[in-house]
C-alpha cells in the first residue's frame, strides 16, 4: 500500500462515517484501476479494524447501459459489511448517508465456500438460497461524478442493502419481471435479464473478480447480483419495496429527516 493509497481510503472512509462527500481521487491524481481496488480493500479494512464484519460481496455496472455509459467491458466489485445490512422493512435514518439511492437486486446465498478459479459449475452449486434484495448505493463524491477508478477505489458506492425472505434456488433466474415501488406507485420497472443477461453469471463473475483478488467468497456469504433497474432516489418519510416476480419482496422505509432548529 502505498502512501497515497491510504490517504486515500482514510478521505474515502471518512466521508461515509461522516455523511459528508469528498472530492474525486482523479481530480489530485492519476488513479489505476488496480490501485483504486487497493484503496478500496484499504478503506473496508478500516471497517474491519473498529469492529465490522465482511458478509459478502455486490457486483456493480452489470447493466449494459451503465458499462456503456462508463466505457467499460467488465463489471466491477466491492465488498459488503455486517453494519450495511438493513433489516427487512426496517427504518434507516437518513443522515447515516449523503445523498442514497436505491436499487433492485438479488442477493445468493453462499453455502460452501468458493475457491479462486473454481469452475461456473462449482460457483453456481455452492448457492443455498436465493432473495430479494434492494441495494443502498451512496456514492461518497459530490453529485454522485466519478470515474471509473473512483467509484473502485469508493467501494463501488456501497452502503446498505436489504434482504427479502431466502428462497430455494429456482431452475432458472433470468427474465424475472422486478418492480420498484416507492410508497406503493410503481418507480421503476424491469427484468433480471439486465443483471449481466442472467444473474447467475454475475455470481460467476463476482467469485472471478473477487477470487482475483484472493478473496474467497465464503460460506453464509452473501452475493448481491446488481441493479435489475435505475436507481431512485432514496427519500426521507418514504416506503421503498422491491417484488421480484415468484420470489418475494423486500423493503425499507426511510425516516423522516429531523426537521431544522426553530430560530
Ligand atoms: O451497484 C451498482 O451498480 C452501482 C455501482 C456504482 C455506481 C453508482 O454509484 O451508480
Ligand atoms: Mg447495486
Amino acid at each position: 500500500m502505498t502512501a497515497q493509497n491510504e490517504r486515500l481510503a482514510a478521505r474515502l472512509d471518512e466521508a461515509a462515517r461522516q455523511g459528508e462527500a469528498t472530492w474525486q481521487p482523479s481530480e489530485e491524481c492519476e488513479l489505476s484501476v488496480a490501485d483504486a481496488y487497493a484503496v478500496q480493500e484499504w478503506a473496508v479494512a478500516r471497517r474491519l479494524k473498529r469492529g465490522e464484519r465482511l458478509v459478502g460481496v455486490k457486483m456493480g455496472f452489470t447493466s449494459r447501459q451503465k458499462m456503456a455509459q462508463m466505457g467499460v467491458d467488465e463489471a466491477i466489485w466491492g465488498r459488503l459489511t455486517d453494519a450495511m445490512l438493513v433489516p427487512e422493512g426496517s427504518r434507516v435514518a437518513p443522515a447515516r448517508y449523503i445523498h442514497p439511492r436505491v436499487e433492485p437486486e438479488l442477493a445468493f446465498l453462499i453455502e460452501r465456500e468458493i475457491p479462486p478459479g473454481a469452475p461456473p459449475e462449482t460457483i453456481t452449486s455452492a448457492v443455498a438460497a436465493v432473495a430479494p434484495a434492494l441495494e443502498i448505493i451512496d456514492s461518497r463524491y459530490a453529485d454522485f461524478r466519478f470515474t471509473l477508478a473512483d467509484v473502485v477505489a469508493d467501494n463501488a458506492s456501497a452502503a446498505g442493502f436489504v434482504l427479502g425472505a431466502w428462497q430455494a434456488v429456482p431452475s432458472s433466474l433470468d427474465c424475472r419481471g422486478v418492480l420498484l415501488e416507492v410508497d406503493g406507485r410503481v418507480a421503476e420497472a424491469g427484468s433480471t435479464a439486465s443483471i449481466l443477461g442472467d444473474p447467475w453469471r454475475s455470481l460467476v463473475a463476482a467469485a472471478r473478480l473477487a477470487g482475483r483478488a484472493g478473496l474467497p467468497l465464503k460460506a453464509g456469504w452473501v452475493v448481491l447480483a446488481g441493479g435489475a433497474t435505475a436507481a431512485v432516489p432514496l427519500r426521507p418519510g418514504t416506503l421503498v419495496r422491491t417484488v421480484v416476480e415468484s420470489l418475494g419482496s423486500a423493503s425499507v422505509a426511510v425516516a423522516v429527516a429531523p426537521s431544522a432548529p426553530q430560530p
